[in-house]
Parts: C-alpha cells; sequence; structure tokens
C-alpha cells in the first residue's frame, strides 16, 4: 500500500478513531469537571464552549507537507501534536490559567508542551493557551498514550481565530495590501485582547460591589 493510502486507511479505521475519541471523552469529562468545581467556587459559568476534532487524512497530509516532513502516518504520530483536538472556550482570560493548572495536576494527564499565545501572542496577532498532553487509553491491546492538543480561548480570542482562520490563515497573503490587511487585523486582536483585560476588572470589580 502506498504512504497516501496507508495514512487515509489509519486515519479511517475504525479502531484508531475509537481510540483517539476515548482520548477525547477524557479529556472532555475532566474539563466538565473542573467546569463545575469553578462554577460552584465562583458562582458564575466558566466555560462557554467545548469542541473537538481527530485530524482529516488530507489536513494531516497538507501539515506534514508545510512542515517539509515525510507524508505518513508514524511521521504524524511522532511529529503532530494536534492528531485530536479539544478547544475551550472560557469568558475569562484569567480562568483559562485556573483551568490548565487544575488540569494540569491530574494524575493520568502528562503535561508534554504548554504554548502560551496569551502572553505572548504569534506576531499575526493569534491569542489562545495551547497545552499538549498525553492521557492514557485502555482497551484489549492494553493500555497506550494519546497525545491530544487543547486549545483555551476567551469567546473573544475564538471570535478573532476563527475569523483569522477563514480570511488569511494558511493562506499565502503578500505585497502592499497584504501587508496592510495583516496590520489590520493585528490591531483588531491588539483591541480584543484589551477588550478581554478590561471585561476582567469590570467582573473583579462587579465582585467587589
Ligand atoms: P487546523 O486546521 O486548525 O488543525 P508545533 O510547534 O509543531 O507543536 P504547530 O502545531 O505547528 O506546533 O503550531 P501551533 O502554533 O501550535 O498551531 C496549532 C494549531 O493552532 C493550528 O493547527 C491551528 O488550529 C491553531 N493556530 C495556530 N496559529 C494560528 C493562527 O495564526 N490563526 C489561527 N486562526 N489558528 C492558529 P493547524 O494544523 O495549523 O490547523
Amino acid at each position: 500500500m502506498g504512504k497516501k493510502k496507508e495514512l487515509d486507511a489509519v486515519i479511517a479505521d475504525v479502531q484508531y478513531r475509537t481510540k483517539c475519541q476515548y482520548a477525547i471523552n477524557t479529556i472532555e469529562l475532566k474539563l466538565q469537571m473542573i467546569q463545575e468545581e469553578l462554577s460552584e467556587e465562583y458562582g458564575r459559568e466558566i466555560v462557554s464552549q467545548i469542541c473537538s476534532r481527530i485530524k482529516s487524512a488530507d489536513s494531516i497530509r497538507k501539515k506534514l507537507t508545510r512542515k517539509k516532513l515525510p507524508v505518513s502516518y508514524e511521521t504524524a504520530q511522532e511529529k503532530l501534536n494536534d492528531m485530536i483536538g479539544v478547544r475551550a472556550t472560557c469568558f475569562f482570560e484569567d480562568d483559562i490559567y485556573e483551568i490548565v493548572k487544575r488540569i494540569s495536576a491530574h494524575k493520568d494527564v502528562t503535561v508534554i508542551k504548554e504554548k502560551d499565545y496569551i502572553k505572548k501572542p504569534k506576531s499575526n496577532g493569534y491569542h489562545s493557551f495551547h497545552l499538549i498532553v498525553e492521557v492514557p487509553v485502555y482497551s484489549e491491546e492494553g493500555c497506550e498514550q494519546k497525545k491530544v492538543e487543547l486549545q483555551f480561548r476567551t469567546v473573544a480570542m475564538d471570535f478573532w481565530a476563527k475569523l483569522d482562520y477563514q480570511l488569511c490563515y494558511k493562506r499565502e497573503i503578500s505585497g502592499t495590501q497584504g501587508e496592510d490587511i495583516q496590520k489590520e487585523l493585528r490591531h483588531y486582536a491588539e483591541i480584543i485582547a484589551k477588550m478581554d483585560k478590561n471585561m476582567m476588572r469590570i467582573r473583579k470589580e462587579i465582585e467587589t460591589m
């Protein structure tokens, strides 16, 4: 079987997808538990939305090619951190750090890597907190660790990222007009970041009333 067909076959395989879904369910359950704990402590909602996806064969192929890596399932497993992705959209920025702290403390969660694009946004303005973890997945074959990329964003950061994804991300936007567009998007990302900070301040003010 050629490498392309092999990758397609593995990603479509029911056993592979079941194991990925197991990892997703584990993480989602933990996030729901933390959301309930915090909700009880703070007396308000913490997470607006949780969503997940298993990366498609096509997207894996494109990402490996973009990274100039050989296109194979083995390379994808080894080099890509986001074959399985879960995103939690939160109301406030400080809640993101509290959730990250709590989920990282779970004994069956191994933190592989943290990327804080909130404190250090990407040059295009992208804000998000990425936490790469491993969780155990049990089957008749035993226990295997599955890597999951968790993305944490505020509702406002998510709004920007979703529009950027539609407009620019994965596209070559060049020339003077391209630069102006990039600059404008960066500007909106800065406004959003400021708005997030102000919303947090307003919340704290209300909490002391
Ligand atoms: P898709 O289609 O969403 O899956 P690595 O250094 O290898 O750990 P990686 O994965 O190359 O890191 O890069 P990074 O920065 O951690 O990005 C991982 C994911 O974050 C991306 O996955 C996007 O989902 C999202 N992301 C990163 N940068 C941007 C950005 O500038 N704009 C938007 N809208 N999303 C971003 P994929 O596979 O690129 O895309």
